[in-house]
C-alpha cells in the first residue's frame, strides 16, 4: 500500500476504541522489527522519525527505506510520521523528503505562538493530505506531592484544548497528562491524569496521542542489566494503566524507549556470550527479532492486533 496519512489510521483506532503503536526509527533493522510484527499481528502502523533520526539517517534515506518496505507488503497500512518537529524548517525537510504526517512541537512557547505555528503548519499540510499533530502541556512526570497549580502549570488545560484544537484545525493533539520521554518515568506510583485525559476527548472528540507512553519490559531491562547494563530505578507506563489510557481516548501510543533499551539488551547479551563475533548481521538479527517480540507484545496490548 502506498504510505497514509497518520489521521486515516488514528480515524478508524478512535471509532473502534483502541491505539496504534507510534514506533520510532533511526535504521533498518527497528524498521525491519516494526514490519515483521505488523504482518505478524496483522495490525497498522505508524512509522516516527524525529529531527535526530533525520540528522542521523537523512530524511530521504528514512522515507526510501520505509516506502520499499511498505511497498513489499501492500496489506499493511503504513504512515510516516514526523515525531516532535520543533520549526518550519523541520517540518519542510519531512514534507519535501516524502513524510505523510507531521507533528509540530511549540508547546514549550506561550499559547498564542503555540497556536501560530502549529496553525501556519496545518496551512501548508491540509491541501497535501499530509495530517497534523501538535502538543499543549510539558512532557514531564508529575509527582503525587506536587500542589494543583504546579500540576496546572505542567499538564495540558482541557479548556485550551477545546480552543486551540478548533482555531489550528490539527488532525490529532498530544494532551501531556504525566508521562515524560525515556527510562525514568516515575519515582513513585506510575499514575496519570485521567480526569484531564477524559476532558479534552470530550471536549475536543479528535484522536489524542500519549507521549513517553513505553513500558520499559521488565524481561528486557533484566536482561539489559543481566549483561552489563544499568537501569536502576527505570520506570515506565504499566500495561494497565496503558489499557485505561485507551479507554479514555488515547490512540495513538509513542513507543521509542522500549525499542532502544530490548534491542540493547541483546546486543549486549550477543556481545557478553559470543566474545569473538565479528559478524555485525549475527549481533544485530537477533537483537531485531527481540524487538519485534517487544512489539507485538504491545501491539496486543494497545488492541492494534487484528485490525487490518
Ligand atoms: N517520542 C520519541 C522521541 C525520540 O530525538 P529523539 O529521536 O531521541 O526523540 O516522541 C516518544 O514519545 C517516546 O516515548 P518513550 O521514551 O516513552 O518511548
Ligand atoms: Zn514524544
Amino acid at each position: 500500500m502506498s504510505l497514509i496519512s497518520t489521521k486515516i489510521i488514528l480515524d478508524n483506532a478512535d471509532k473502534n476504541g483502541y491505539a496504534v503503536g507510534a514506533f520510532n526509527i533511526n535504521d533498518m533493522e527497528f524498521l525491519q522489527a516494526i514490519f515483521s510484527a505488523a504482518l505478524a499481528e496483522k495490525s497498522p502502523i505508524i512509522i516516527a522519525a524525529s529531527e535526530g533520526a533525520m540528522k542521523y539517517a537523512g530524511a530521504g534515506m528514512i522515507y526510501s527505506m520505509v516506502k520499499t518496505i511498505s511497498d513489499a507488503h501492500p496489506d499493511i497500512p503504513v504512515a510516516l510520521h514526523l515525531d516532535h518537529g520543533s520549526n518550519l524548517s523541520a517540518v519542510m525537510t519531512a514534507i519535501r523528503a516524502g513524510f505523510t504526517s507531521v507533528m509540530i512541537d511549540a508547546s514549550h512557547f506561550p499559547f498564542e505562538e503555540n497556536l501560530k505555528i502549529t496553525k501556519q503548519v496545518v496551512n501548508i499540510c491540509r491541501p497535501l493530505g499530509i495530517s497534523v499533530e501538535a502538543e499543549l502541556g510539558r512532557l514531564k512526570g508529575i509527582e503525587d506531592n506536587v500542589s494543583v497549580a504546579e500540576r496546572d502549570a505542567v499538564l495540558v488545560n482541557p479548556e485550551e484544548a477545546i480552543d486551540f484544537v478548533s482555531a489550528s484545525g490539527i488532525d490529532f493533539l498530544a494532551p501531556a497528562i504525566g508521562t515524560s520521554h525515556g527510562a525514568f518515568k516515575f519515582k513513585g506510583e506510575a499514575k496519570l491524569d485521567f480526569e484531564r485525559l477524559k476532558k479534552v476527548k470530550e471536549l475536543t472528540g479528535i484522536p489524542l496521542v500519549l507521549h513517553g507512553a513505553s513500558s520499559v519490559p521488565e524481561a528486557a531491562s533484566k536482561k539489559f542489566e543481566e549483561f552489563g547494563g544499568d537501569l536502576k530505578g527505570a520506570k515506565g507506563v504499566p500495561f494497565d494503566v496503558l489499557k485505561e489510557a485507551i479507554k479514555y481516548g488515547i490512540n495513538k501510543v509513542n513507543t521509542d524507549t522500549d525499542l532502544r533499551i530490548s534491542f540493547l539488551a541483546r546486543v549486549r547479551e550477543s556481545i557478553a556470550t559470543d566474545k569473538t563475533q565479528i559478524d555485525p548481521r549475527k549481533i544485530f538479527g537477533p537483537a531485531r527479532d527481540y524487538v519485534t517480540e517487544i512489539i507485538r507484545e504491545r501491539m496486543k496490548i494497545l488492541g492494534s492486533s487484528g485490525r487490518l
